[in-house]
């Protein structure tokens, strides 16, 4: 599993991983030259792309062409089993773990079967975590469920040390894209200190500061994505 290598990798060396995030919903086609552009001036290791909403055969073809302008590995980060395409390297087989709804701990991932049966996508199971960002997130409206608060360091920790005992090979803390307040540094840590798989830390990162701290905390591999379409992450 190349990618999923790389991470471990990365994270047992110390070194830290940056992945930005592409909504096909929100990017235009014409514009992925100059985004790619950016992402590689950024030197980003990953480019995540998904979205909350985004219409049947969109995925695709944004793939599609992300791919013919770069060699970044695309990973698909997925609202939803319609948006897995083979164009993308790999896919953050996602259970969204702080959750009690059905359809995205189980139902999504049984749904997406029929196409990874006979795909080439490096498939990497992904323990989702949703902490409180201060912001009703796309993905809280979507899935209906409720997040961790961002006091609740016990149940952030004991939610990600079972996915690990689940056989999850990377925990995802997120805030929510656009969160008002990121993911506090006291929670990434205490959640790192408790797994021994590698980390992943998005949602309301908006700054260089943050991002290091988010990394000094434990994250390995940080998700950028609003201040990044904004064009307000230049990581100076
Ligand atoms: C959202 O974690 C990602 O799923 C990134 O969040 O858009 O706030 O950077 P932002």
């Amino acid at each position: 599993k190349p990618l999923l290598n790389l991470i471990q990798s990365a994270s047992k060396k110390g070194e830290k991983l940056l992945a930005i995030l592409l909504d096909p919903d929100k990017s235009s086609p014409n514009e992925i030259s100059f985004i790619v552009k950016r992402i590689e001036k950024l030197k980003a290791d990953f480019i995540f792309v998904g979205g909350s909403f985004v219409e049947d055969g969109v995925t695709a073809s944004f793939v599609k062409k992300l791919r013919e302008n770069t060699t970044i590995p695309i990973v698909l980060f997925p609202g939803d089993y319609s948006q897995v395409t083979n164009y993308a390297n790999g896919l953050l087989f996602l259970s969204l773990l702080s959750g009690r709804n059905p359809e995205y701990l189980i139902e999504q991932q049984i749904k997406a079967v029929p196409f990874l049966k006979n795909s080439t996508l490096e498939i990497i199971p992904t323990g989702y975590i949703l902490i409180d960002g201060g912001t009703n997130s796309s993905v809280l409206k979507v899935s209906k469920t409720t997040p961790i608060p961002q006091e609740n360091i016990e149940l952030a920790v004991a939610t990600a040390v079972a996915g690990m005992y689940k056989g999850k090979q990377l925990i995802y803390l997120e805030a929510g894209s656009g969160a008002k307040q990121a993911v506090n540094y006291k929670l990434i840590s205490e959640v790192k200190k408790n797994i021994s798989i590698p980390l992943i830390v998005g949602g309301g990162i908006k700054s260089t500061e943050q991002l290091n701290n988010a990394y000094k905390n434990g994250a390995d591999l940080v998700v950028i994505g609003t201040a990044f379409e904004n064009n307000n992450f230049n990581n100076e």
